[in-house]
């Protein structure tokens, strides 16, 4: 079957702020020249482009213009602008009954869907992840904004003079992150005394992908009115994804991921989705790009029979 009422407004961000590798702001061009209309049309769902934001080249910005607690964060003024703006294109999708789907760009314009998303409606979210993406200005590694959107988005630390400072968007009792595999020490931190439910590649493979995504999905929709789905493509084992800038291997195979994404379409409580982290420039054949695609129209309800 697969026909539902969905109508998707597709909305592409491509940034390359967030991390430190070229090419991810050439992801919503490799996601649709993979046969995302062709897919969505597939799982029955009506589908409207808004086309890319505009989003000023790197080269031309200065990466390390610091607003008073920027700490490490580079880019973080453009990533405000862009996520400002991307906001405002997710609320209005969904206040005018379209299902967004935003595109990457690499992680950090998840600061922007959710944001949008949450300002419609109380929201949990799924996310996708190899990593924890719960950085702050302050403990990043890298100085790489793609690093810590999960901690704005809780609020986890005021970022003092940005956009999303102290107006958490989710709460973390209804967070859950997916597929986790690389975690840096400050992030475990956060991790062990939050309510966050984390659920590591140690326990898929104890209990299975199935029964772990029935409990994400649990969480994200606990006392809400639906959830995000946040799919960086590093979840996926790169031999399948070759095609992101951090990819760590020991990641859920092909028949687990569409598994999963099926179970989110059987749900029903999914109200935006995003697709990040696609680098083109590290890919093979755009077979990452194509990974995506299949992997949203099974979100999006498509099925074989
Ligand atoms: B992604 C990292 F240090 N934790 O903060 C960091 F390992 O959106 C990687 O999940 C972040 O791809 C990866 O830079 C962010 C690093
Ligand atoms: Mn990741
Ligand atoms: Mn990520
Ligand atoms: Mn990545």
């Amino acid at each position: 079957s697969g026909g539902n009422e969905h109508t998707v407004r597709v909305i592409g961000a491509p940034t390359d702020y967030g991390q430190d590798r070229r090419g991810v702001d050439m992801g919503p061009s490799a996601i649709r020249y993979g046969g995302l209309s062709d897919g969505l049309a597939e799982a029955g769902v009506t589908t409207a482009d808004s086309g890319d934001l505009l989003v000023p080249r790197a080269e031309e910005r200065d990466p390390d213009y610091r607003t008073p607690s920027a700490g490490k964060a580079r880019f973080l003024r453009e990533t405000e602008d862009v996520c400002s703006r991307l906001a405002d294109e997710v609320q209005e999708s969904l206040a005018t009954g379209h299902t967004p789907l935003v595109l990457g760009g690499d992680h950090s314009i998840a600061i922007g869907t959710v944001s949008g998303a949450a300002a419609e409606a109380d929201i949990g979210a799924v996310w996708f992840d190899a990593h924890g993406d719960l950085n702050t200005p302050t403990t990043t590694p890298s100085g790489n904004v793609h690093g810590m959107p999960l901690a704005a988005l809780l609020g986890i630390e005021e970022w003092e003079g940005v956009d999303w400072a102290n107006a958490p968007s989710l709460a973390p009792g209804n967070v859950a992150i997916v597929g986790l595999r690389s975690l840096d020490d400050a992030e475990r931190e956060i991790l062990q005394d939050s309510q966050i439910s984390a659920y590591t590649m140690s326990e898929i493979d104890d209990r299975g992908l199935a029964a772990v995504v029935e409990d994400a999905l649990a969480v994200a929709s606990d006392g809400t009115e639906g959830y995000h789905v946040s799919l960086d493509l590093d979840w996926l084992d790169p031999t399948i994804a070759p095609g992101v800038g951090t990819p760590v291997r020991g990641g859920v195979d092909y028949r687990e991921a569409h598994h999963a994404m099926e179970q989110v379409a059987d749900d029903g409580g999914m109200r935006s989705m995003e697709l990040v982290e696609v680098n083109p420039t590290l890919d093979e054949h755009n077979e990452t790009a194509e990974l995506a695609v299949e992997l949203a129209a099974s979100a999006f309800g498509k099925r074989i029979l």
